[in-house]
């Protein structure tokens, strides 16, 4: 059906309904991405869209009382406000000194404010910046209009453009099927009401965008019915300029969604409706509501446009928006730029601002490499190796989609057991201190429950900030006294070295030691990256010899602007001479270094290639929390449920994730967890283990096996 659907594409016929239900219910997510990427190449060549404009909401006091909406409050409430036309006079004036060419204003349907409030409101904006282009009020403020003014809808858009109005923008579509607008918006216009509005603006003359709110109640198929509908009025009209996915920003609603979307449904929707809406040249990833993440990842699944600076958002940020309210040119310049794509500031109706960026904006056939980079990797796709040189060459040159495509021919993806597995465990810090260690075994007392339900199988004792000496053989002991089915892992390689020095051990000795207690498992930490890699892989070999299980780690780091893939390359070449020799090595652990400025679509393009470059025997654990995010934090809740990084968790399988690695039950909800897992679920490819996944201990063949008969398995599909 894929291949049905992308010959349809490529052979210039449009896809109908059936086909947009299918690709969002069963494409490949690399392989829908590619099809949405090259046929927004085809439209918009490698230019990215992005303006400066800032956002004015004049108020939120609002007549009606949509069911998703936090940001309306009624009169006199708390945290109600209304703007008066000074204000928004001055807000606008710190814009325009910003360069920004766009100012846009939605917001609440204030009771008490009739339309001539309005006219006044964009008149005297466009006297005092005539040259900044006024994108104001969604069809349902211009309805709310018209029965106040008893005007007909032409009339109001009539007056509004002589006061200065330049178009509209796409608020208040929400989902048009009454069976999901009754729910969460039965009093605002209809579907069709909305339709007729944008119809009757394009008909003047004017030009408007279009929204659809997903992400809460509604099913796919509301989805493509909300694209049909927006299709057939551009098919009859051109008068849209872009489409704009609003992902559903989930706190304080009345409709009792508690999560953000996943990260692979965003890329989904970005995608669908590119290949759906052949008639629309625009697609905008918006990074407010998507989150900076998504949205640079968008970018490669056929979005063309960032949208802007933004500067003051009320909308999403009642809603637990957590993109923050502001970014720079600079921030939206880099990006597009390390998304393979080249910034071009835009004005409101998808002009560049610069002519000279026109040239950018010529059609693309496909994503393209050097000869060379080619070669290379359709030597990775059949198994070859490459010399360092080249794999940083590649790394470095090589388009995400290139990768993902030469991945999916490897047959190297869903390769080992088909699952995207999960160790749950137990986090303790270790120190230096006694007393401190002490205390954390006994609160081990009441984790240890965890482990005996079966709800957490590894303890993992992070010696990473550990600097002296420290035995844990005590600890080890300890520790399973309290929870006897535990596996013991040991985050950090360093404080081996240190402390068989202090005791004057050899590391082997204490290794064994450490197994004798125990440990089952020794992991490098990003701290020990520093080490000489010589000493480091003699520490492991020590472990390997005292039976004890090694996890190595790749990393990737960004230096100022850009990603240094020397790091990675460096460690894939050491990992695969290691290999050679060493057949007991099960996974490594894919990071980045802490301080790293490293983009999703960067992370995402390591962790294909790192699939790509090693052997399928060897696992690659991708920890969630490992996981680059751009976002500024918000406190949302005292775990990290709602940490940024879960939202790329449904994208990794895709890129060949084997596990999550060791997930510490405290820091993360596990249920939160596993619904991201099953979201990155196209076909029967994923499985969620709650318990005892991976026995750490065990030979690769063992391991495996304990994969595909895991109790508890939960098969999603
Ligand atoms: O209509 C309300 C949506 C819209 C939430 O035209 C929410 O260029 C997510 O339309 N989570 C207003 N969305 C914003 C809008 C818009 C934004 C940016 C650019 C353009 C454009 C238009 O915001 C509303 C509603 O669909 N919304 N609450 C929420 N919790
Ligand atoms: Fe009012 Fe708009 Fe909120 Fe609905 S979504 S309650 S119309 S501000």
């Amino acid at each position: 059906m894929m291949r049905e659907i992308a010959l349809k594409v490529e052979q210039g016929n449009r896809i109908n309904e059936k086909d947009a239900l299918w690709l969002y219910q069963h494409a490949p997510l690399n392989e829908l991405g590619r099809l949405a990427n090259r046929i927004n190449l085809r439209k918009n060549g490698k230019a990215v869209f992005y303006n400066i404009n800032r956002h004015i909401n004049p108020t939120n006091i609002c007549a009606l009382s949509c069911k998703f909406c936090a940001y309306s409050k009624k009169i006199g409430e708390e945290g109600s406000y209304a703007y008066e036309i000074d204000e928004m006079i001055t807000k606008a004036g710190e814009a325009v000194a910003q360069g920004a060419t766009e100012l846009h204003m939605v917001g609440g349907l204030h009771p008490r404010w009739n339309f001539q409030r309005y006219v006044d409101m964009i008149a005297a904006m466009h006297k005092a910046y005539p040259d900044v282009h006024l994108k104001a009020f969604t069809a349902v403020e211009l309805d709310w209009m018209a029965r106040k003014a008893r005007k007909t809808i032409p009339e109001v858009m009539t007056d509004l453009r002589s006061a200065g109005l330049g178009s509209f923008p796409g608020g208040g579509a929400e989902i048009f099927h009454p069976e999901i607008r009754d729910q969460i918006c039965d009093t605002k216009v209809s579907g069709d009401q909305w339709i007729d509005t944008h119809r009757t603006a394009h008909t003047l003359g004017m030009r408007s965008n279009c929204t659809m709110l997903y992400g809460h109640i509604e099913s796919y198929e509301h989805r493509v019915d909300h694209m049909r509908r927006l299709r057939e009025l551009q098919d009859e009209t051109s008068g849209f300029n872009v489409f704009i996915p609003l992902a559903f920003q989930p706190f304080q609603n009345e409709m009792g969604v508690n999560r953000y979307t996943f990260g692979a449904d965003d890329l989904r929707t970005i995608a669908v409706a590119r290949i759906y809406l052949d008639n629309f040249r625009h697609i905008k990833s918006y990074w407010v509501m998507l989150g900076q993440d998504v949205a640079q990842l968008a970018l490669q699944f056929g979005a063309n446009d960032l949208d802007g600076t933004v500067l003051e958002e009320k909308i999403s940020r009642a809603a637990g928006g957590r993109a923050g309210m502001v970014m720079t040119r600079s921030n939206l310049e880099n990006l597009i730029r390390r998304s393979g794509r080249i910034p071009v500031e835009r004005t409101t109706l998808y002009q560049p601002v610069h002519e000279n960026d026109r040239r950018h904006m010529t059609a693309v056939s496909n994503e393209s490499a050097s000869d060379d980079i080619i070669e290379c990797l359709q030597a990775l796709e059949t198994g070859g190796t490459l010399a360092p040189s080249n794999l940083w060459r590649v790394a470095q040159e090589a388009p995400l989609h290139l990768v993902t495509k030469a991945l999916d021919a490897s047959g190297k993806l869903f390769s080992q057991g088909q699952s995207l597995t999960a160790c749950l465990t137990i986090k303790m810090d270790m120190t230096t201190t006694p007393e401190t260690a002490a205390n954390q075994v006994r609160k081990l007392d009441s984790e240890s429950k965890k482990i005996q339900n079966g709800d957490a199988s590894v303890l993992n004792l992070d010696a990473s900030a550990v600097t002296g000496a420290l035995d844990l053989t005590p600890i080890i002991e300890s520790c399973l006294a309290a929870a006897p089915r535990a596996q013991i892992v040991l985050h950090g390689i360093k404080s081996v070295v240190v402390t068989a020095e202090a005791a004057g051990l050899k590391p082997t000795e204490y290794l064994a030691r450490l197994r004798a207690s125990g440990l089952n498992t020794l992991e490098e930490s990003s701290a020990d990256c520093s080490m000489d890699s010589e000493q480091k892989w003699m520490v492991f070999h020590c472990a390997q010899s005292a039976d004890i299980a090694v996890l190595p780690l790749i990393s990737i780091r960004g230096i100022g602007s850009s990603l240094d893939w020397s790091t990675w390359a460096d460690d894939i070449t050491e990992l695969r001479s290691r290999l050679v020799q060493d057949k007991t090595l099960f996974a490594v652990n894919l990071l980045v270094k802490a301080d790293a400025l490293v983009m999703p679509s960067e992370y995402l393009k390591a962790l294909a290639l790192t699939r790509l470059c090693l052997p399928t025997s060897l696992q690659i654990w991708t920890p969630v929390l490992g996981i680059p995010v751009l976002a500024p934090q918000r406190g949302l809740g005292a775990d990290n449920s709602h940490h940024p990084s879960m939202k790329l968790v449904s994208t990794l399988s895709s890129f060949g994730s084997s596990s999550l690695g060791l997930v510490s039950t405290s820091e993360l909800s596990v249920e939160r967890l596993m619904e991201d897992v099953r979201a990155s679920g196209v076909g029967p490819r994923l499985t969620c283990a709650r318990q005892n996944e991976i026995n750490l201990d065990t030979n690769i063949a063992d391991k495996l096996s304990t994969l595909r008969h895991v109790p508890n398995l939960i098969a999603v599909s």
